[in-house]
């Protein structure tokens, strides 16, 4: 049987999940491993809550807790979505558990005694009123590149610079928010160089099944050449190493691992936790963690969003190989581009998300996460960004699932519940049919024929039994499941998941065409035959959406009274390729037919306007920004001015700033803007614009710049400057 284990990222317990990370490493990865499952596949699936490093930090500063009661309240948020959501993991773990520190330990330890590891000192920036090392979203200044004075420690927002901290001019701690001094600290560095020839061919060896985002990254990266990086960070949160042996004393105090060299770690972590808590039930022994890690005959597929396929492509692969022991590395990380919401980037900041937990509360019916897990599998970001609307949310939920799926098997179930009490048991005229049906298949299998020769071939033995209806639907589920499974197999689940829905498509168009509700009058051994198909129909539908509509698919079971097959963790280890068997008639005997209930809730377009109206920050509904809002007495403070433009420049070296000379009524005075990309120097000169007069002076791009040019700019980028619709209003006149 194979064996596939599967990964995904580990969200930081820092913040709630939203929609976009259930688009990126999580729902493709749930719809595989059920996929899988319901293949008769062994599959482990793994993931947990990332707790260390500044992510953890800052989010504790900012809610003014402690990292430790951040994690906890996001880790059980999390996971309480996760599961209301529907994912299937085997093992939801956390990194702060002792086991995770104890892996991530073993493996800096082992990477010590092999030389993998350099102790380099560097120079950093120090708050000696916090008493500790800034890490880089610790300090701020402004950007040695553009000017720009909120740049961060590493990188520039403004113009997307990297640099090393300590060359941030007028650095500010943001702990303090004192000037930080320099100081001289060491950390251990893993040489990644001694891994460029190994992860070159690793890389090259995917050339033909990775997806190009994913290869294109991990080259560019082998292309700079790797080198060292630093694996430790000066915080006092995190995975301690002060406690391995023939450290020099003191050398690694208030020294924790680098959080990304130790959360890859806790895939293996969280597997060793779930293996253990098995052990300890008498479900297999401690160490057949190694079965998932250590076997080549484990496929490891490691599903992720864009932002982190290094970490997983060579940071992680790396570290694998380094440390022996026979680990396998990640056989695809089929890495998900960004979905985007409304057609703007998610941004908590701006109240521009929609979290799994705000969606789960709004909609507490199960099946609504079905409609949501299918809305967003049906625009998965698999090759560029995506975009979620409510009204797609409305129109995939409406127009597919409950039309469609819905339909059919509410149609057939209620037909079935009102007319026979329970699945009809076949006619005479049909006592053969799943023989019969079965043949069927087999000729689909073994003719050998072109398929669209194949149903024109049907033997005429079985059209004894069948007519061309009944022979196109079972074609259709026989064809559709392969087809769905391949593109399933090949990481493509927006295709497949489509196709499973055009199975549902032939199923409508059956019952349509068989006209159940007169033959019932008509030829009732007829209405039983056709309802007798539906019904096995609506069973192999059940298992075929599983991976995407699990609870629907249950719910479905539970009306026919058998066997749930909803590619969950399993309860057994029984492996059976039920996948495939949707192609065939099952035993419905048994069935114990329920009063059907209607599967998916129809979404109004009321509900689509309130959940709309819910996005963008709203100061009456934000409560943090119910701070922000000022009276009229903090606006007087605001000076803004009618100014005229009488020189305007391009800076020198900056694609985005003008200088601009303007008059302001009482004397002239140089402003510096940042619209260099949206005007030339000619369109400005003349013209009354407004500015904010008494802004504190600052240096960009070392101009000095007395006040700010106010600008318009929408989600597009698009930009216009302010100004007054009379052409004769002087400079200096207020604005109230
Ligand atoms: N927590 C980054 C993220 O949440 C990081 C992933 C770790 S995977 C080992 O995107
Ligand atoms: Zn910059």
């Amino acid at each position: 049987m194979k064996r596939t284990l599967i990964t995904s990222a580990l969200p930081y317990a820092n913040g709630y999940l939203h929609l976009g990370h259930c688009a990126g490493a999580y729902l493709p990865a749930d719809i595989y491993a059920r996929y899988l499952r319901l293949k008769g596949e062994e599959v482990l699936y793994v993931c947990g809550s990332d707790e260390h490093g500044v992510a953890i930090t800052i989010a504790a500063e900012k809610e003014k807790v402690s990292p430790r009661e951040i994690i906890d309240k996001y880790h059980e948020a999390n996971k309480e979505a996760f599961e209301k959501f529907g994912m299937s993991f085997d093992i939801y773990s956390r990194t702060s558990l002792p086991g995770h520190h104890d892996t991530a330990r073993e493996f800096f330890r082992d990477f010590r005694e092999k030389g993998y590891l350099v102790d380099l000192e560097e120079e950093q920036f120090y708050d000696e009123d916090a008493n500790m090392f800034l890490p880089d979203r610790y300090v701020e200044g402004t950007c040695p590149n553009c000017g720009y004075d909120h740049a961060r420690g590493d990188q520039c927002d403004n113009c997307g610079a990297y640099y090393d901290q300590l060359k941030l001019k007028n650095p500010l701690s943001l702990v303090s928010g004192k000037s930080p001094v320099v100081r001289r600290t060491s950390h251990w560095y893993m040489r990644f160089d001694m891994f460029q020839s190994f992860l070159e061919s690793y890389i090259e060896s995917h050339a033909g099944d990775w997806k190009d985002n994913v290869l294109q990254q991990s080259r560019s990266w082998l292309k700079q050449g790797l080198n060292e990086r630093a694996i430790t960070r000066d915080l006092n949160w995190g995975v301690m190493i002060d406690d391995i042996p023939n450290i020099p004393p003191g050398k690694a105090k208030g020294k924790v691992l680098y959080v990304w060299f130790e959360a890859v770690l806790g895939y293996i972590s969280a597997t060793k936790e779930l293996i253990n808590i098995l052990a300890e039930q008498g479900k297999g022994s401690s160490d057949s963690w190694k079965k998932w890690w250590q076997d080549p005959e484990t496929r490891y597929i490691a599903f992720i969003g864009k932002d982190n396929i290094v970490f997983h492509t060579l940071i992680f692969p790396a570290m694998l190989h380094g440390k022996g022991e026979g680990y396998i590395l990640p056989d695809n990380v089929p890495a998900n581009e960004f979905l985007n919401l409304e057609g703007q980037k998610f941004s908590k900041s701006r109240n521009w998300s929609i979290d799994l937990r705000d969606f789960i509360a709004d909609f507490p019916e199960p099946t609504a996460n079905d409609s949501l897990r299918y809305t967003l599998a049906m625009n998965l970001p698999e090759t560029k960004d995506s975009d979620f609307t409510w009204k797609d949310f409305q129109a995939r939920t409406n127009n597919e699932l409950a039309a469609i799926f819905g339909n059919f098997v509410n149609r057939t179930l209620q037909f079935a519940y009102k007319n026979f009490g329970k699945v009809p048991d076949l006619p005479k005229s049909s006592k053969w049919l799943t023989l019969f049906w079965k043949n069927l298949i087999s000729y689909f299998e073994s003719s050998g024929i072109s398929d669209n020769e194949l149903l024109g071939r049907v033997p005429e033995e079985l059209k004894k039994i069948f007519n061309d209806n009944d022979i196109n639907l079972i074609y259709a589920v026989w064809k559709g499941n392969r087809e769905a499974g391949a593109f399933y197999e090949r990481f493509r689940f927006r295709d497949g998941v489509s196709e499973t829905m055009n199975i549902a498509r032939a199923a409508n168009k059956y019952f349509n065409d068989e006209e159940p509700w007169n033959s019932i009058k008509t030829d009732p051994e007829k209405a039983e035959k056709t309802i007798y198909i539906c019904c096995q129909l609506v069973r192999s539908l059940a298992v075929l959406f599983a991976p995407v509509t699990p609870h629907a698919s249950a719910k479905i079971f539970d009306t026919l009274g058998i066997e749930y097959l909803t590619g969950d963790s399993p309860k057994d280890d029984k492996s059976e390729d039920y996948w495939l068997q949707t192609a065939l008639p099952a035993d419905l005997e048994a069935s114990k037919l329920k009063e059907p209930e209607l599967l998916f809730a129809k979404i109004e377009d009321e509900t689509v306007s309130v959940q709309q109206a819910k996005l963008g920050v709203k100061i009456e509904e934000k409560v943090k920004d119910v701070q922000k809002l000022i009276s009229i007495e903090d606006f007087s403070g605001i000076h803004l001015r009618t100014a005229k433009v009488l020189k305007a420049e391009k800076v020198h070296k900056s694609k985005k700033l003008l200088k601009l000379l303007v008059d302001t009524g009482e004397g002239e005075r140089q402003i510096i803007a940042g619209i260099a990309q949206h005007y030339e120097p000619e369109q400005l000169t003349g013209k009354t614009v407004i500015i904010l007069a008494n802004l504190q002076p600052a240096k960009l791009m070392g101009l000095d710049s007395y006040g700010m040019l106010l600008a318009a700019s929408d989600k597009d980028g698009k930009l216009s400057i302010l100004t007054t619709d009379t052409e004769d209003m002087p400079p200096g006149a207020e604005i109230h």
